[in-house]
């Protein structure tokens, strides 16, 4: 089976059933069908075929979905580009992905790069309205990919993760049956599509429960309350940084918000122990946290019956295969410490043609997740850190060795380095610390101008020389102090 066959589930047993809310206007899921159908046509005729790859660099709209599904459709590949991505980030996906269009909408147009042939959203739009829609037709595999995701690698420059048809479905299975989904959930939606929490759990968890679905652009955290006063939701897919900003919401709202919720779940980055204490008393709701990655999908979830344990991020997902090794590939006892590797229908493909990436990332089969844990007694999996300094701001990851590429190549930077400081909002943010005879605010303003807002270091410290072992590893947990 395929993405398209299993979203049939809904568009074709549940066509005049509310789908969607966006921007106003509530959608059946026979017009969405219909929505992509046109789409799909209107592609074709562009002449992508199976295998082509189409970079979408748009915020969350109606629009992102009909040409998700139209791609589904299609077996054309998917390659979604974070709407904060700059010049220099896009070219990168561009050159690496070799899409045979960039899709942005005029406002995010200034920002595609000249590697790329763009096409507008707003002018597919209209003449995808006025084509005739396409029958859904088999023509590819579950193995095909769907999607390229863009992961910040280690190495500075982002690799694309593959993902098949089959792995979102294991994905979109799972989480609809072990957060027990049905077609009577009202899901908001206020992630980012571009990003596999939002696409992988929030789309595919909308169109295969056949629940109704409000779609907003990013969570304004101004008004997210009052959308949720409205819509009343029963389900909602958060980052620890939304649930923190959920905090400060007066006492009488978030009562309201609590007691018509099912499930509140949090990941891509640590939920602190006390903001699920403090949420709890809040909203009377333990929020559910598990743990995925681009890579993965979900691959470790807190049980929706029994215990959700604060820090801890659960039990494997159906179908995943869990060990947590030592350096040398040894399983480690209970409770020590280890690496997370993993083995499931969720693992992705590979990356895009890295097949020395995708075997490093791999040992005897197993994807090595980078991530850190133990597992107590009674099962339950929890992160202790990671083998790499990745830094997690908002649930965005930045990858320090990317911007410390960037600044070195700015005039006056002898050495730089970027370490995580403690935000009590994003969770972490970038500092940098520099060497050198450069203005500080000459920086900022570079890094403002060709990377994502939130890659930009929040303070600029400049100072006579980097830490060092005697091996010349620059000591971040230094520079942190
Ligand atoms: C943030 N900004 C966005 C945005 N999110 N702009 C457009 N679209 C979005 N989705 C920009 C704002 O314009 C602003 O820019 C800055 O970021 C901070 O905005 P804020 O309003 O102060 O937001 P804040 O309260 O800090 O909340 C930010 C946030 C955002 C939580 C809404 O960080 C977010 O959407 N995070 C989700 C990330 C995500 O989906 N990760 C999943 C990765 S997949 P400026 O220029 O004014 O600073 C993965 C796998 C897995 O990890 O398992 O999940």
């Amino acid at each position: 089976m395929t993405l398209p066959g299993l979203f049939d589930l809904s568009f074709q047993t549940r066509s005049d059933k509310p789908a969607l809310e966006w921007d106003g206007r509530t959608y059946t899921f026979g017009e969405v069908d219909e929505r992509a159908a046109r789409m799909a046509t209107l592609l074709l005729s562009k002449g992508l075929a199976k295998g082509d790859r189409v970079a979408v660099f748009l915020a969350n709209s109606i629009a992102y979905i009909d040409l998700f599904l139209a791609c589904t459709r299609l077996g054309v590949i998917f390659v979604p580009v974070n709407v904060l991505y700059r010049d220099r980030e896009i070219r990168h996906i561009v050159s690496d992905a070799e899409p045979k269009a960039l899709i942005t909408s005029a406002d995010l147009s200034p920002h595609a790069p000249d590697n790329a042939a763009v096409w507008l959203v707003e002018e597919l739009l209209q003449k995808a309205a006025a084509c005739e829609p396409k029958p859904v037709s088999d023509v590819i595999d579950g193995d095909a990919p769907a999607a390229i995701v863009y992961t910040s690698g280690t190495t500075g420059t982002s690799k694309g993760a593959v993902l098949t048809h089959n792995n979102f479905i294991a994905n979109a299975v799972n989480v609809v049956t072990c957060w027990a989904f049905s077609s009577d959930d009202r899901l908001l939606l206020t992630l980012p599509l571009f990003h596999v929490h939002g696409l992988g759990n929030g789309l595919h968890a909308w169109l295969v429960s056949g629940c109704l679905m409000r779609l907003t652009e990013r969570f304004a955290h101004e008004q997210a309350a009052r959308w949720m006063e409205e819509f009343q939701p029963t389900v909602f897919f958060g980052v620890p940084t939304m649930y923190v900003r959920m905090l400060d919401w007066p006492r009488e709202t978030a009562a309201r918000i609590g007691a018509r919720m099912r499930l509140f779940v949090s990941g891509s980055a640590p939920l602190p122990a006390q903001v699920l204490e403090d949420f709890r008393v809040l909203y009377d709701h333990t929020i559910l946290e598990r743990y995925g990655m681009s890579e993965t999908l979900m691959n470790i979830s807190n049980p929706y019956t029994g215990e959700r344990r604060a820090g801890s991020v659960g039990f494997p997902f159906p179908g995943v295969s869990v060990r947590i090794l030592d350096p040398d590939g040894n399983d480690v006892a209970e409770g020590d410490v280890g690496e997370i590797y993993m083995k499931g229908p969720n693992l992705f493909a590979g990356y895009w043609r890295r097949p020395e990436a995708t075997a490093e990332a791999h040992r005897d089969g197993w994807f090595r997740t980078g991530d850190i844990a133990t597992r107590s007694a009674d099962g339950y999996y929890t992160l202790q850190g990671r083998r790499s300094d990745l830094i997690i701001s908002g649930g965005f990851n930045i990858y320090p060795r990317e911007i410390e590429e960037f600044l070195a190549e700015q005039p006056g930077v002898v050495e730089v380095a970027v370490a995580s400081a403690p935000d009590p909002r994003r969770g972490e943010v970038p500092i940098a610390f520099v060497v050198g005879d450069c203005d500080t605010a000459a920086l900022e303003a570079a890094c403002r101008a060709h990377l994502a807002s939130f890659k930009i270091p929040r303070a600029f410290v400049r100072i006579d020389k980097l830490p060092r072992t005697a091996l010349g590893k620059v000591q971040k947990h230094l520079l942190k102090q």
